[in-house]
């Protein structure tokens, strides 16, 4: 064990610093609108070790971000994706779901994927091969996701725009991306910044009273 030492805040520090983290990332939100203008690799890189400090089941870091900026890759990603929406929308997706997803406007075209510099595609580890010994992970998906909610908090926080996209099922990514059979793929999130006239719908989040229970 080593000394686990943080600032120590006042009481006013930690409320001030609580709203005000509040305050940014409540700023958040899903952008399908980017702008081809390039964002540097080294800003990504630090994003992907902030999403990577996130905890996850008995420290295995289960997860594998691949990375994309070349172009074809792109390319062929939005291919794969615009066709396995073509079958969600035109009949995988119920009526009530397609209703649901109105007010966002979204449709089976994601030219996004060709758009914005960089496309993380996020991949669960159920297991870790070393020389061929399969060794155990531990909550997969929850250390995952707990690894993208700090990954779209850290590109938020460099002024960059990101979308949780999800071209279900997204096999299509583990054959394109050419990643081992202990991978699967977990989310696609293209990133970059947002077009100058991008659009978000107008949605409103739960207050405290609709989304907590306090004991
Ligand atoms: N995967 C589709 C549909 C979609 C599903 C949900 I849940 C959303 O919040 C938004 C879209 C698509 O990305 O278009």
């Amino acid at each position: 064990m080593i000394d686990y030492s943080v600032k120590n805040y006042s009481a006013e520090e930690s409320l001030q610093r609580a709203k005000d983290y509040y305050q940014l990332i409540d700023q958040r939100r899903s952008v399908r609108e980017f702008s081809d203008r390039p964002v540097a690799k080294e800003v990504i890189e630090q994003i992907i070790l902030t999403a990577s400090s996130a905890p996850s089941g008995a420290h295995k870091q289960p997860w594998t971000f691949v990375v994309v900026s070349n172009p074809e890759i792109k390319s062929k990603i939005r291919a794969a994706a615009e066709e396995e929406e073509h079958e969600n929308y035109n009949g995988r997706m119920s009526e009530e779901w397609l209703e649901d997803l109105k007010i966002f406007g979204t449709d089976e075209h994601k030219p996004f994927l060709e758009i914005a510099p960089w496309i993380i595609v996020v991949f669960k580890k159920a297991y870790d091969l070393e020389d061929g010994v399969k060794k155990k992970n531990y909550y997969v998906n929850e250390s995952v996701g707990l690894a993208c909610g700090f990954l779209l908090a850290a590109i938020h926080n460099a002024g960059l725009a990101s979308l949780t996209h999800t071209p279900s099922p997204l096999n299509f990514l583990q054959k394109i991306l050419e990643r081992p059979e202990n991978e699967r793929p977990f989310l696609l999130i293209p990133v970059g910044y947002p077009a100058a006239d991008a659009k978000v719908p107008e949605i409103g989040r739960k207050g405290l009273g609709d989304m907590s229970v306090w004991m």
